[in-house]
């Protein structure tokens, strides 16, 4: 695993991450965050709603403070306030418009590094563009560099995120004891994680897993998940906790550490967005994304840009078209086999990703050489 963890200077970051909506907007910010201040870095992250720290983050982190989006009157006490100074490193997540009095802000003291911090993607154009400069065309800032960062799967993008200590973890099954679960888990269940939109597949998928050969615990994350288990099984007239093969229980709201063991003490994991989709690759385990749709199709070629770069097996393809909607049909059986030969590519693919330097020492790296 290569990363050097405390050489880099201590600077002080600003960190602003608006919320479009779900949790991986907040939760890429705060695992960046995490990681910077676990390497010494002090950090203040602006956001529009941080409500979902509660339950993502309830212990907070030393060197980290939570601010919220500074409003007009805020940013004229900010201009007031002569202890206030900007950070050293600016970091604009998923191009959330900095307010124009604090672009002020910035171009009035010494200059800081500036980034823009994009969403992660197999595709082309990110090792294209990882790097670039965008210059400031107008505003208070005009004429100043911004810095764009792209997050990817190859040695020449900006990398994923992934803590020094992402290794330590708690036994799986004293893990899997402590969870509040309706029924306690048998050890000849297999158990799949299911965190996803609203695939129209999913009552495919829950058939399936009810006249399995091997029982299935079913693990549902809160919120959405859990609504579209719910409308499922009423539309399939299955009790809510399933049926035959099938038990179906309700995971309460983890802390992002606690959702890494979740997924690592799963035999498949459904994971959706951005963040969850890294943290079960880091997991080792087989898994499927449900990618982000978006109107205009864009995720169709970034889930095939995906597949492409991690070289993934042809069933495990077939089932992400359908769970994605992009064609219709069956879902792949899950049968032990298959799942056995998804493992076999989750760990390869674990191995290499490993052999790559993480996220947070590159843009470290980014930072002293743009300084
Ligand atoms: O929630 P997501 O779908 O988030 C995003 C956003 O929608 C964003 O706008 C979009 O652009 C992006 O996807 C692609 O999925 P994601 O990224 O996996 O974020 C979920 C976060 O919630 C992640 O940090 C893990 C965390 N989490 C927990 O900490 N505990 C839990 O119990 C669960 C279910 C999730």
């Amino acid at each position: 695993m290569k990363s050097d963890t405390h050489s880099s200077p201590s600077l002080r970051w600003d960190i602003f991450c608006r919320v479009i909506d779900n949790y991986g907007d907040l939760g890429v910010c705060w695992r960046l965050c995490a990681d910077l201040a676990q390497r010494g870095q002090t950090l203040r992250l602006w956001t529009d709603d941080a409500s979902a720290l509660a339950w993502m983050a309830p212990q907070g982190c030393a060197g980290i403070s939570v601010h919220a989006w500074p409003n007009e009157a805020d940013l004229q006490a900010l201009a007031k306030d002569t202890t206030f100074t900007v950070g050293d490193v600016i970091v604009e997540a998923f191009g959330c418009e900095l307010p124009e009095a604090f672009q002020a802000l910035i171009a009035q003291g010494p200059k800081p590094v500036w980034v823009n911090l994009e969403y992660l993607s197999a595709e082309g154009y990110v090792a294209r563009s990882h790097g670039l400069a965008s210059p400031v065309m107008s505003g208070p800032a005009r004429g100043m560099n911004k810095w764009f960062y792209f997050p990817g799967f190859t040695p020449d993008t900006g990398g994923l995120l992934r803590e020094p200590n992402l290794l330590e973890v708690p036994g799986r099954a004293a893990w899997l004891g402590t969870l509040p679960l309706d029924k306690p888990i048998s050890p000849h269940e297999r158990l799949i994680s299911l965190f996803c939109y609203e695939p129209k597949a999913l009552p495919d998928l829950l058939e399936q897993l009810s006249q399995a050969d091997e029982p299935t615990r079913l693990l549902v994350a809160q919120g959405r998940p859990s609504a579209a288990v719910a409308a499922a099984t009423q539309a399939l007239r299955m009790p809510k906790i399933g049926t035959s093969q099938l038990h179906i229980s309700l995971l309460p709201y983890f802390s992002q550490t606690e959702f890494d063991h979740l997924l690592r003490a799963c035999d498949l994991n459904f994971v959706r967005g951005e963040d969850s989709l890294v943290r079960a690759l880091w997991a080792g385990q087989p898994l499927v994304w449900h990618i982000y749709p978006q109107d205009d199709l864009a995720h169709h070629d970034k889930l095939h840009a995906f597949e492409v770069a991690l070289d993934m097996p042809a069933d495990l393809q077939q089932f992400h078209a359908v769970w994605n909607g992009l064609e219709t049909g069956q879902l792949p059986t899950l049968s032990p086999v298959t799942l056995g030969r998804w493992r076999d590519w989750s760990h390869l693919t674990q191995q290499s990703l490993f052999a790559q330097t993480d996220l947070t020492t590159q843009l470290l790296r980014f930072v002293a050489q743009k300084r």
